[in-house]
């Protein structure tokens, strides 16, 4: 191991003296042992897990072993409530240094009631300390690391605009109290396999890009799972393939050896505090433990391999260390030892005797407690227009106009926002702005447009071009308290994101039982009725999102809904997907004035667009003009009077609209422009069959796409897309039943 010695001979006496003053690499005699002592806590809670899970009283173990110095090295480098942590399962260790307790790790493992990790919904060893700091972590690899992107950013952000971070009443802001620092640094760890993950190199790219204060650590123990390093990183060495990214500070070590990695650490928190940029730590390290308890490495490792990693785990040779040094003797570490045991069959006895969650506690924190979006409270009017000065009516106004009025509005009023995705600036080259040289851009619909002149390119800018990049972070910067309200250009390439969107967005909240979350804004321009938007421009697939709880799913088909649930879902305690049509952006159908700066509408609550009584159509989007079409001409034709039901969102939705409405006209058709199977209209048309049966004259019907995607020739996409004349149809067709 590293040591620092003047190398002096002395006595004895003068020796034992000169020695107790004696520093690692910084690190005292007094902070070696505690090192130690951490390290043989962290592997022995793992051993102790294994037993209990082979005694069946816990249901899943992933070790820390062979991990301990690093983790250690870094929490003793790194300052916990101060700095942010993105750990990996492995960092058992870390965590222990930066104050979590074995007892609070078991109870993790036995899924008690009082595991405040996760309330008995996360495994084992998915860390969440908020008094730490040490941000709520998952299962999939690799997902923790744009976000750990966004967390530097936050800080970052909150540092540059310190008043953003004040609280206020009567939105999101009530409810999250911001911290930072001005020279944080946000840790975030992952494995060697984790590396091949594609959000990995798009953290690198951005910390680097931005020169972010993230400080990556790698902990390549040579496996995943059965996977070899050489099999994941070209080369076999990942400290070779990213060495090219600029501003970072390096560094490769031996991850099984605490004073180097100490040493490693504070060179590198040094370079991210002084805002130099990233820092990345490769430490080769040990898995002594297979990859899990499900796993058994002696069927892809030979005893041979296994014989040369058990000579350098770390706990053996921290031990040896202390004893060659005079640090500590046999005795010492016996005591020591004994000490650890001790402790920790209390905590083992505290965490079998603690009781399990009751089951009325599942749905606890799916959404906000806090803040409930769907209040009638949110149900304004619009302001009226002001005339224009010659006493003109002032024009009604598109969508689009009112989406970037409330963006610029509520921009305004918040300073916590921030907008970003791809080409939504106005010009990232912004001498040219300032020199009036262009005009500027702002989104491929110019939804965003002059909101970077208006606010500064701190608060709106483009993202690499990246989907998981752009919600990754977004992720990380809401959970610091900020409210990213990010774009998507197009729905049909929403999918690389979608490991965020599904597994960590709408979860941050319910994994870490309300200690975390992350209320953000994902506008997505979606839809076809094109003409020529062909496959990749016209997908919907909204039930994939309404299919996640956690998430709010809003999707309006006119100007004036678009405005007041796009300022509910800015000001909103819960993630929020926004799906704005393409279509409708420009339509004359739905214009209107802007409706002031106040202007909200409650989630949940569907827009009766007329009223009828003999059959209702349930539908949202840009089928709702189509409905409004053929049911007026229905009208004319039949006399038969449509209710028309506009959901306007989907998630929470409206189901006493909907069930006044059946139960009065006694038939329904659910319209809908994605593909019909498996579409969201089936789950409306399911409660209908479920909960209103005796009201039913008729079977539900749904009209929605052809179970294909949509074509390019507009003569294909007619066919494919439901049109007036399917909704017509389908009216006839049911009122006749
Ligand atoms: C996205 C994703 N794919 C697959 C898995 C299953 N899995 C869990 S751990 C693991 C291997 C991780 O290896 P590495 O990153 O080297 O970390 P180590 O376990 O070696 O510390 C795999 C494949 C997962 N959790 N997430
Ligand atoms: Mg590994």
């Amino acid at each position: 191991m590293a040591t620092k010695t003047d190398s002096k001979p002395a006595g004895v006496a003068e020796e034992k003296i000169r020695s107790a003053g004696k520093t690692y690499e910084g690190l005292s005699r007094e902070q070696l042992i505690d090192a130690y002592r951490i390290m043989y806590t962290s592997r022995r809670v793992d051993d102790r897990e294994i037993l209990l899970k082979r005694q069946q009283k816990i249901f899943f173990q992933i070790s820390g072993a062979g991990h301990e110095a690093v983790g250690v090295a870094a929490g003793f480098a790194l300052k916990p409530g101060y700095d942010w942590f993105y750990p990996y399962y492995r960092d058992r260790a870390l965590c222990l240094t930066l104050g979590a307790t074995p007892h609070e790790m078991l109870l993790m493992a036995v899924g008690a009631a009082a595991d405040r990790q996760s309330g008995g919904r996360q495994m084992p060893s998915h860390w969440s300390f908020p008094k730490f700091n040490v941000v709520t972590q998952s299962s999939p690899t690799g997902s923790q690391i744009l976000q750990a992107v966004g967390c530097a950013e936050g800080g970052r952000y909150f540092a540059a605009h310190p008043q953003a971070a004040k609280k206020s009443e009567g939105d999101y802001r009530q409810f999250k109290d911001v911290k930072f620092q001005r020279d944080e640094v946000t840790y975030v760890s992952l494995g060697d396999g984790a590396t091949s993950e594609g959000e990995f190199w798009e953290a690198m790219n951005t910390a680097s890009n931005r020169k972010l204060p993230v400080l990556f650590v790698i902990e390549d123990n040579g496996y995943a799972i059965s996977v070899p390093v050489e099999v994941q990183t070209a080369g076999g060495n990942i400290s070779r393939l990213v060495a090219g990214f600029p501003n970072f500070h390096f560094e490769e070590i031996d991850g099984t050896d605490p004073v180097a990695c100490y040493a490693a650490f504070v060179r590198t928190a040094a370079h991210c505090r002084a805002g130099e940029g990233p820092g990345f730590i490769h430490a080769h390290v040990i898995r002594p433990y297979s990859h899990s308890l499900s796993d058994d490495e002696r069927l892809y490792r030979p005893d041979a391999e296994r014989n040369r990693d058990a000579a350098r785990d770390p706990i053996t040779r921290m031990q040896m260390f202390l004893i060659r040094e005079g640090i500590l003797d046999e005795n010492g570490i016996n005591r020591l030892e004994k000490q650890v045991e001790d402790d920790l069959q209390v905590a083992v006895d505290q965490a079998l005797d603690a009781p399990p969650p009751t089951p009325d506690t599942i749905e606890l924190y799916v959404y906000s407690p806090n803040l409930d979006p769907t209040s009638s409270a949110l149900q304004t009017e619009p302001a009226s227009p002001v005339p224009a000065a010659d006493g003109k009516k002032v024009a009604p106004k598109t969508m689009a106009d009112l989406i970037n009025g409330t963006l610029r509005d509520e921009m305004r009023r918040d300073e916590r926002i921030v907008i970003f995705g791809e080409d939504v600036a106005d010009c990232s080259r912004e001498q040219y702005l300032k020199e009036k040289l262009i005009k500027g851009k702002g989104g491929v619909f110019k939804l965003t447009y002059g909101l970077q002149n208006d606010f500064g390119c701190d608060r709106v800018f483009n993202s690499p071009l990246a989907e998981a990049n752009i919600v990754g972070r977004a992720v990380g910067m809401a959970t610091r308290g900020m409210k990213p309200v990010v774009e998507i250009q197009f729905f049909d390439y929403i999918w690389p994101a979608m490991m965020q969107l599904r597994d960590e967005l709408p979860l941050i909240r319910w994994r870490s039982n309300n200690g975390f979350s992350s209320p953000c804004v994902i506008r997505v321009a979606i839809g076809g009725y094109l003409t020529g938007g062909a496959i990749y421009h016209s997908q919907c697939g909204e039930s994939i999102f309404t299919h996640t709880p956690g998430m709010r799913v809003v999707f309006p088909s006119n100007a004036l809904d678009a405005a007041g649930l796009l300022r509910t879902a800015i000001r909103c305690d819960d993630p929020v997907l926004f799906l704005e049509h393409k279509r409708l952006y420009r339509e004359t159908f739905g214009r209107a004035p802007y409706p002031g700066t106040d202007y909200t509408i409650p989630f949940g609550k569907a827009k009766v667009v007329q009223a009828g009584t003999d059959l209702s159509v349930i539908t949202y989007g840009a089928v709702v003009p189509r409905a409004l079409q053929a049911a007026q001409k229905l009208e004319r034709e039949q006399g038969v009077k449509v209710e028309l039901i506009d959901l306007r969102c989907l998630n929470p939705f409206d189901w006493e609209t909907i069930a006044a409405s059946v139960s009065k006209t006694n038939r329904a058709i659910v319209a809908y422009e994605d593909t019909l199977s498996w579409g969201y209209g089936a789950e409306i048309a399911a409660r209908i069959a479920d909960q209103l049966f005796d009201h039913l004259d008729a079977p539900v019907r749904r009209v929605a796409a052809k179970d294909t995607f949509v074509a390019y020739q507009p003569i294909l996409e007619d066919a494919i897309l439901p049109q007036a004349e399917d909704l017509l149809r389908a009216m006839k067709e049911l009122v006749e039943y």
